[in-house]
């Protein structure tokens, strides 16, 4: 399976943020984070994009999935192993 491009945007002080990572680590995905902290035009035009009002945000090659919630769900469903051929 072909290598997927994480992406997590991210601010400081955001336990959903370090949640997520600490998740995402535990897997052994390798991600890119970005810090959205001191970016508000970059968050505005993220949110444009998602239409999502929370941080962090993750994208998995182009495709956006949610949140933190979001990707524990997928977690849940079996469905975030199969997308990252975990199983
Ligand atoms: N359900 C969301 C909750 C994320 C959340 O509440 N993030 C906080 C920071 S840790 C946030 O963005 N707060 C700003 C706001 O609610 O406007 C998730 O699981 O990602």
């Amino acid at each position: 399976m072909a290598k997927k491009e994480v992406t997590v945007y991210t601010m400081n002080r955001c336990p959903f943020c370090l949640q997520l990572k600490l998740f995402l680590q535990r897997k052994g995905i390798e991600f890119t984070e970005i810090n959205v902290s001191d970016k508000p035009e970059l968050l505005k035009e993220l949110q444009d994009e998602t239409s999502f009002y929370t941080l962090p945000q993750v994208f998995v090659d182009d495709l956006f999935l949610g949140g933190y919630d979001n990707i524990i769900d997928l977690h849940k469903k079996g469905k975030f192993d199969r997308l990252f051929g975990l199983e």
